[in-house]
């Protein structure tokens, strides 16, 4: 989650569970709904005028209903946004995927250890995706320039969210291998499908 202006707060009561909701940085929250049914949400951190209009519901369906209303007409997933934006940005021309460009290559770089020029090592997550987009030159990758520009005041929150997502995808493995292999076995009997409204 991540904010577009001040700090909100996610608060499902139902669900006991809260979350600052923070601007420049994402924060998470998993919850695990049994029951079928809505559930209100609401923004427990005084946010501004409309701050008591802030809310929304979380509709827990069982399996058949949940797929009978992705049918109805999905809307373009974020990440695919995000891979028109890096096209129209031109992110591509340094950030290639068939040769080594100026730029790292994007590739299976999600959530995995970076070793950068000074030294350091750290996790390419969804707040150092985000930052190295609004903030090129403050954590360079090991072997590459301080060449990339900086997209802050270019690209909007919704765009950099899209642009983090895209990226986020290109670390999926392909359907069917290891990356769900950590996954609890699921009960056929219980929901497991949640739509935020
Ligand atoms: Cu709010």
């Amino acid at each position: 989650m991540t904010s577009q202006d001040v700090i909100h707060s996610f608060f499902v009561p139902a669900f006991r569970i809260k979350q600052d909701v923070l601007p420049g940085r994402y924060t998470t929250l998993w919850f695990k709904a049994t029951v079928p049914g809505r559930y209100h949400l609401f923004c427990a951190e005084y946010c501004g005028t409309n701050h008591s209009g802030m809310g929304g519901d979380i509709v827990v369906m069982e399996p058949q209903d949940y797929a009978q209303w992705m049918a109805g007409g999905p809307s373009a997933p974020l990440q695919e946004t995000g891979k028109q934006l890096f096209v129209q940005l031109g992110c591509g021309t340094c950030h290639r995927f068939d040769v080594q460009g100026r730029g790292p290559n994007l590739t299976a770089i999600y959530n995995k250890p970076v070793l950068l020029e000074d030294g350091r090592t750290v996790i390419a997550d969804e707040n150092y995706v985000r930052e190295s987009i609004l903030n090129p030159t403050a954590k360079i990758v090991s072997g590459f320039k301080p060449v990339m520009p900086t997209f802050q005041g270019i690209v909007s929150d919704e765009q950099l969210n899209a642009l983090v997502a895209y990226v986020k995808s290109l670390a999926q493995p392909p359907p069917g291998t290891a990356g769900l292999q950590n996954q609890p076995a699921a009960s056929p009997a219980e929901p497991q499908n949640v739509q935020v409204q």
